[in-house]
């Protein structure tokens, strides 16, 4: 147990002073045995102060991944290192559907100054945007300059996902008629940018025309954005493919960050992240300790006394608790 726990701590060392294997196995445990790991965690400097975590998701197939091997490609020309988190809700195993990411990034491996860690929901989703958020923060301690985190934005738990990012890029691609596919997941609210990529293709132009009729919408008056800024989501085009708009994109990004810094917005949301994180883990670990002090069993007798004596549910569970404090001072 010492041994192990010793071996863990030199693993962090290692990711602190670049160490891609000492890396890759600890997430690994973060991953599969949090409370192994959790001391070191706890060790591990909540992210979002200098390091900018951009997430990008987005419709299935809008050309996610081109766009953040083009984008990441561009950060090393500037000599920044870059660590990419697939997250793919859709799959319980890690590999299949990210394969193609594996194949579209990989012009990128080799380069020691770019990280690549694929997660899958691994049958559950309700923990992946926070186990989600234990690997960034990760990839945060370890230095990188970027983390960027894609998922499919399909769902609650991609937008969740998506949340986790103080910056959140909506790709989407020209679509059939006038369809803003973005909308319908209710990626809208959440993007800081919006990307219309594959500008190569036809549509380009009527789906940015479509997404900016959706901001206006939304947007506030003049008067209100003087008292209380806010940001408007600017709208870019780019095609991944042939590396244009990339540029642009990397700006809008740079400018977005400053805006949060200015505005103290980066402090902000990570006291909501961390209230968020505190009570997801208050909830757990309740919820663990309840179950470890009853069997199955005793929880069986409550249900079974439930319905033969017709106890109100919120009644058996305030009996619970009392003979859970009683237990306690036993
Ligand atoms: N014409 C064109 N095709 C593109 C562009 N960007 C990506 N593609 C193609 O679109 C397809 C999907 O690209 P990906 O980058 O895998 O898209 P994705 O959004 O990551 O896909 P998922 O992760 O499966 O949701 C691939 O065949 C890409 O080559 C682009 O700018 N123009
Ligand atoms: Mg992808």
């Amino acid at each position: 147990m010492r041994a192990a726990s010793r071996s863990v701590d030199l693993n962090l060392q290692g990711i602190r002073s670049g160490d891609r294997r000492a890396l890759s196995r600890f997430l690994t445990l973060v991953e599969n045995n949090r409370d192994a790991v959790a001391d070191q965690l706890a060790e591990l400097p909540p992210p979002f102060d200098d390091n900018q975590i951009i997430g990008v998701t987005g419709p299935p197939g809008s050309g996610k991944s081109t766009l953040i091997a083009a984008l990441t490609k561009l950060y090393r020309e500037r000599g920044r290192s870059v660590a990419i988190v697939a997250v793919d809700p859709s799959s319980p195993f890690t590999g299949g559907a990210l394969l193609g990411d594996r194949i579209r990034l990989k012009a990128l491996a080799g380069d020691k100054g770019v990280f690549i860690r694929s997660m899958a929901s691994r049958g559950s989703l309700g923990g992946l945007a926070w186990r989600t958020q234990d690997v960034v923060r990760v990839m945060v301690s370890a230095g990188f300059d970027y983390v960027i985190v894609e998922t499919v934005g399909a769902g609650q738990t991609e937008v969740d996902i998506a949340r986790l990012s103080p910056t959140t890029i909506v790709v989407q691609a020209p679509g059939a008629g006038d369809d803003v596919q973005a909308n319908k997941a209710g990626l809208l609210e959440i993007a800081d940018i919006l990307v219309v990529n594959k500008s190569d293709l036809p549509g380009a132009e009527r789906a940015k025309n479509a997404l900016q009729a959706m901001l206006d919408l939304g947007r506030p008056t003049k008067t209100q954005a003087q008292d209380n800024p806010i940001w408007v989501p600017p709208i870019v085009l780019t095609s991944a493919i042939e590396e244009r708009g990339i540029n642009d994109l990397a700006e809008r990004i740079a400018s977005q960050f400053r805006y949060l810094q200015k505005h103290g917005l980066l402090v902000e949301f990570q006291e909501r992240q961390l209230r968020a994180e505190f009570m997801h883990r208050l909830r757990e670990t309740l919820q663990g300790r309840l179950f470890d002090t009853f069997t199955a069993e005793e929880f069986a007798g409550i249900i079974r006394r439930m319905v033969q004596e017709r106890i109100d549910p919120q009644r058996a569970v305030d009996q619970l608790l009392q003979n859970l404090e009683f237990r306690r001072r036993k």
